[in-house]
């Protein structure tokens, strides 16, 4: 099975990694980084819907079965309409998380949301969760320096914890009793975050969850081959693989890394 996955740029392989730890067969991933772009989360709505689109161009070209959203941005954006009018299944990364803890969560939970400008402005997290029976209080934040840090292969030490402090030092005081990782670049931040808000916050990152759906949705068709998966970035190639050796991604898994012009 052919599946495309996106994102703006390297945050999207927090998605992709659970993807492939959920369904390690039978699955072929076209993982789409538009790192000439990034990052999308303080650019004009109109705009980002143009490169999303061009994305779904793309994926149409490989003729993939199913896209998965692993942008919160993008998926914040784009409208319901958009979203059902693609020709194959469409995975929201917020939908999945926002569905279960509205379930799951005890009773007089409180959760805070961190994200990027657009996905903070857009609240779909907040209004989704807003008003369930047991959520009591709620709080989001932007937080649009860590995308670029996180791109940066920033991910701990002295400027991480600097930055994390200087946006979640609402949220610390707020204390909630989950945070939601409201953008896929943030899990790369999870040491400076947890270090910053303590041992009482429990993070939530919604791959886990997007990644659950997933699986049950392909489960009827894998077979025994290993997934793999095939990269294909707007911007350089050689940073970005650098970037995948980092987080754990050996040749092994990485059948290829493509540069691609969409634009
Ligand atoms: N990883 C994207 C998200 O989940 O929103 C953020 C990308 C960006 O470009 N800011």
């Amino acid at each position: 099975v052919d599946i495309g996955i996106f994102d703006s740029g390297i945050g999207g392989i927090t998605v992709l990694r659970e993807l492939m730890k959920s369904v390690p067969t039978g699955v072929r991933f076209h993982y789409f980084g538009d790192t000439a772009r990034v990052p999308y989360g303080s650019k004009p709505p109109s705009e980002i819907k143009k490169y999303v689109h061009q994305v779904f161009d793309f994926f149409r070209s490989l003729s993939v079965e199913a896209i998965v959203t692993a942008c919160n941005t993008s998926d914040s954006i784009l409208s319901k309409e958009e979203k059902k009018s693609l020709e194959v299944p469409f995975f929201s990364i917020i939908d999945p998380v926002t569905e279960a803890l509205k379930n799951d969560l005890p009773i007089n939970s409180s959760v805070a949301i961190i994200g990027t400008r657009n996905t903070i402005k857009r609240s779909l997290y907040l209004k989704k969760l807003i008003g369930s029976d047991n959520i009591c209080r709620i709080s989001q934040k932007a937080c649009p320096l860590f995308v670029p840090l996180v791109e940066e292969g920033v991910w701990e030490g002295t400027l991480a914890e600097t930055i994390v402090r200087y946006y979640l030092r609402g949220i610390k005081r707020f204390a909630p009793d989950y945070l939601i990782l409201g953008c896929t670049h943030y899990p790369f931040l999870l040491k400076p975050i947890k270090t910053y808000l303590g041992e009482d916050v429990k993070v939530v990152d919604p791959a886990e969850y997007v990644a659950r759906e997933f699986k049950a949705w392909i489960e009827n068709q894998q077979n025994d081959v290993d997934s793999t998966v095939v990269f294909y970035v707007t911007g350089e190639v050689v940073s970005f693989t650098e970037s995948l050796k980092m987080m754990g991604f050996d040749n092994a898994k990485i059948d290829s890394v493509k540069h691609v012009d969409i634009s």
